[in-house]
């Protein structure tokens, strides 16, 4: 049988690289899309050492014919369109460029397939932001959407054209709700990332600062990137496009994540003071490890997430491996060697 071929977008992205290495070691050819910029980013692919197996092209969600030649050119059986503007904080800022990439951007792509490729399978990178200001606990596919963020609004509009490419055209489309998913390729801007990486750089001496923290309080549903890209994998298996959640159905709040990560780098977190005032001290040597700061607050908060994966669980035969406190270790861990070695 020959080679399989898969396009993933996104390719320098966490998920990108967790799902290349997942391809290439079911034998498939992959071609990985990446946004040119005046820097290239490829260490993601670098540390994951798959760098030389995947097939660069250059890829730009704005771009119609650059998508079209880039589908006609290969026409894969699987696309996953994992690229985005995925930072929620940077869709209050650049809402109309996040609703362009990450809303039309994946019409753009369905538009394409439709047209020049209509066998390929189509993975779309849908989130749990979607539930936003949540209608029903836990979240499931049937679950209605209340989206908090212009990220949110994108995205929610991505999903709906997914489904309805799906329903008009008889595609294999699939929309993956993934609540959030973290490992040691996550980007700093992110508050399990940014966490590790400033805790890891204090406790190697390079920062006396004290982490600079939002809403302490909110609540997510934390899973690892690597179990989760499997999830991606499996939907494109089955015999039809669909929907699903993949959760771990454990919620715990960001302060909970900074207390186990902590731990991990030899602080005891003791919480002080209210709200804006609120500070993290280190029982063993009284310093100020954490601040919170109303810099990052957001104009409107995803208070709680918990997602029930119960159908991805009986339909795709897909479990998560690892749980909250193995991750909060696993990243912390993985930023007190990077700080170490001098690489944070
Ligand atoms: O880590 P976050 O920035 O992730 P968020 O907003 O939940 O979005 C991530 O997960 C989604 C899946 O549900 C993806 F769709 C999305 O692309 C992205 O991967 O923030 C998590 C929580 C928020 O409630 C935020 O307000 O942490 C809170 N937080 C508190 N202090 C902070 C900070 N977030 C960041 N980034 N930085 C802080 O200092």
């Amino acid at each position: 049988m020959s080679k399989k071929t898969a396009i993933i977008t996104g390719i320098t992205g966490q998920d990108g690289g967790y799902l290349a290495k997942l391809l290439l070691e079911k034998k498939y050819r992959v071609i990985g899309c990446h946004r040119r910029g005046a820097t290239e980013i490829f260490s993601n692919l670098q540390n994951q050492g798959i760098a030389e197996d995947i097939e660069l092209v250059e890829f730009d969600l704005l771009e119609d014919s650059n998508i079209a030649r880039v589908i006609k050119k290969f026409r894969p059986d699987e696309f996953y369109n994992l690229a985005a503007q995925s930072f929620v904080g940077t869709s209050f800022e650049q809402p109309l460029y996040t609703a362009n990439a990450d809303g039309i951007g994946v019409t753009r792509i369905l538009e394409s397939i439709r047209e020049y490729s209509p066998d390929t399978r189509f993975y779309q990178a849908s989130t749990s932001e979607m539930y936003g200001m949540v209608q029903e606990i836990p979240q499931k596919e049937t679950t209605p959407f209340y989206p908090r963020s212009p990220y949110a609004a994108a995205k929610l509009y991505a999903h709906w054209i997914t489904v309805n490419y799906r329903e008009s055209y008889n595609l294999h489309a699939s929309s993956g709700i993934l609540f959030n998913h973290e490992s040691p390729f996550r980007g700093r801007e992110f508050v399990t990332r940014k966490t590790t990486s400033h805790l890891a750089r204090m406790a190697a001496g390079k920062t006396e600062k004290p982490l600079r923290l939002g809403n302490l309080n909110a609540k997510r549903d934390w899973g690892f990137a690597g179990d989760y890209v499997e999830a991606m994998w499996l939907m494109l298996q089955q015999p039809q496009g669909d929907t699903y959640v993949v959760a771990t159905g454990e919620t715990r709040t960001v302060r909970e994540f900074v207390e186990h990560s902590a731990v991990h780098a030899g602080y005891a977190i003791e919480w002080r003071g209210k709200d804006e005032n609120e500070v993290g001290i280190d029982t063993k040597t009284g310093k100020t490890i954490v601040e919170v700061s109303a810099d990052f607050y957001r104009p409107a908060e995803v208070d709680l997430l918990i997602g029930s994966p119960a159908k991805a669980e009986e339909k795709l035969g897909w479990k998560r491996k690892i749980g909250f406190s193995e991750l909060c270790e696993i990243m912390m861990k993985s930023d007190l060697e990077r700080a170490h070695n001098g690489l944070l």
